[in-house]
Formats: C-alpha cells, structure tokens, sequence
C-alpha cells in the first residue's frame, strides 16, 4: 500500500512533522491501525534499526527517526488500544543502581518500541527491589537491564538473584547491554540474553519470547 510505504520511507528520514499527518491520513482512509503499525512505522524502524547495526546510520539519525516514530505513535497508540491490537510483547527496562547512562538504554527502548513492543522504562540508578517490583506488577515478558560502568556491572547479577529470590525469576527473560558488558558476563550472572547494540536488542527481544 503507497501510504503506508510513505510512512516507512518517511520515518527512514526522520520526517518528525509528516509522521503523525500521514498516520492520520491512514487512519482516515480506514487502514487498520495494526497495518499502520506493522508496514508502516515498524517497517521503516527495521530499515533504520539495521541501517545503524551495519554503521550506515548513526545515533543522531536514529534519534531523529524515533522521535518520529513516537510522533507517529502518539496519535497512533489510542487506536491501537481502542482496537485491542495484541502488541509484540512487554519489555520493563532500566540502567541498573549507582548508573546514570541512559542515551544506549533509551535508544533500545525506542527501537523495542519501534518494534512493537510495549516498554515500561523505569530510568536510571534502580535498585533491584524496583525491578522485582516492576516485574511482578508488570508482568514483561523481557527484564533488560543496561550498564555502562564496570563498577555497577555487578548490579546486574544482584537483580538476577534478587528476581530468585522473589520467586519470579521463572516469569521472566532478562536481558543484559552496555558497553562494558560481554557475552560471557551475561552468562555468568546467569541472564537470559546479551545484545551488544539496540537493534541486535530488538532481534535477541524477538528470539526470547519466539518471535525471531
Ligand atoms: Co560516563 N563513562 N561517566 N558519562 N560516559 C563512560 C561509560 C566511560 C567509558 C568514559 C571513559 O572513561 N572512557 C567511563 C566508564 C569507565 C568504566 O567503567 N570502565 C565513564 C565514567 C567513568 C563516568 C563517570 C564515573 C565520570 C565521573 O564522574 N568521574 C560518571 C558516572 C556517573 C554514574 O553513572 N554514576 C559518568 C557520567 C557521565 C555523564 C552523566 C556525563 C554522561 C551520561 C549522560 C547520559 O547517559 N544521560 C556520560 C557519558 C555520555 C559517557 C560516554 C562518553 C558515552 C556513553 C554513551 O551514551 N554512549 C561514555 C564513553 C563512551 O562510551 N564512549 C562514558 C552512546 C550510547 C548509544 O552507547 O551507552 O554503549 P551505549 O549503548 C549502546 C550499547 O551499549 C547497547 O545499545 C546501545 C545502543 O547501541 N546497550 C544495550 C546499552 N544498554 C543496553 C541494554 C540492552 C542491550 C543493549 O539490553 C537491555
């Protein structure tokens, strides 16, 4: 469909005033929303998602393309819920206590959103205990924890065994990122996942609860 291509296309630019008129648009013309969302916004999220992990894109870029993004969401999302639309999965996110980093963990928390995913963004410095809290009330499908520190990698271990301890540990898949963090790290504190940039995040998102 031309328009909803138009979304994607205009989204890839970062076209932050046309987004929301063309999301209108679509809507007025009767495309559901859950079509908008998909082949439209999400659609052109992937190409820039992509276009970053392979260093075509930079951050300004895809910041600019979120911020359309979530124009285009914000006239979009009532729609959405109005029409009950089942979205890719809920995904709490939070850089861990004692870290103030937040440009990488929010740039993975709009493009899960550009993804489809609802995400429930708890902020920076958070103790364990507000990540259990946040789980057991949310109930997300992921936990993703982001640290840029050495110093406060080790926070991540204590959510993980903070979440055993709660008993909720089973619920949930926890997913590790920030710079510092390894692959191997995430295995040995036990997470279910290690992305080493937001739009590999979004994939290791849709593998973790199979939807890769
Ligand atoms: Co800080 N800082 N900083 N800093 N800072 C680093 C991290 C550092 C490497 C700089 C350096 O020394 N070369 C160093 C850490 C050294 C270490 O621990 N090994 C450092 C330090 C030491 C500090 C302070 C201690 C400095 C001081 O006060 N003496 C202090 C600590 C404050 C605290 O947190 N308690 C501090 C403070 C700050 C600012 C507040 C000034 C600012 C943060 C502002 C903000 O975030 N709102 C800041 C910044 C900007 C940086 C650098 C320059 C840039 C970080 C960044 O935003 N990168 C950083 C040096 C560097 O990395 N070049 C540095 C861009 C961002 C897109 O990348 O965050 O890696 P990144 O996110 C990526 C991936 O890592 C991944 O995806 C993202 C997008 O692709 N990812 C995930 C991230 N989270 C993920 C979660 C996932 C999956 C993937 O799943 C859930």
């Amino acid at each position: 469909m031309e328009l909803l291509q138009k979304i994607s296309e205009e989204l890839q630019k970062g076209n932050y005033e046309e987004i929301p008129k063309l999301v209108q648009e679509a809507l007025n013309a009767n495309i559901p929303p859950s079509k908008i969302l998909s082949n439209g916004l999400v659609a052109g999220m992937d190409v820039v998602g992509e276009k970053f992990r392979r260093d075509e894109f930079f951050m300004p870029e895809v910041l600019i393309s979120a911020r359309a993004m979530q124009a285009g969401m914000n006239i979009l999302r009532p729609k959405l819920i109005e029409t009950g639309v089942k979205l890719a999965g809920k995904i709490v996110l939070g850089t861990v206590k004692g870290d103030l980093h937040d440009i990488g963990k929010n740039l993975v928390g709009m493009l899960m959103e550009g993804a489809g995913f609802q995400v429930i963004d708890l902020g920076i410095d958070v103790p364990s205990e507000r990540f259990v809290e946040a789980v057991k009330m949310n109930r997300p499908n992921i936990l993703g924890l982001s640290s840029l520190l050495t110093t406060t990698m080790p926070k991540m271990k204590e959510v993980i065994e903070s979440l055993v301890e709660a008993g909720v540990r089973g619920r949930v898949k926890v997913m590790v990122g920030g710079a510092p963090v390894t692959e191997k790290f995430a295995k040995d504190v036990g997470a279910d996942a290690y992305a080493p940039e937001a739009a590999s995040a979004v994939e290791k998102a849709r593998e973790l609860i199979g939807r890769g």
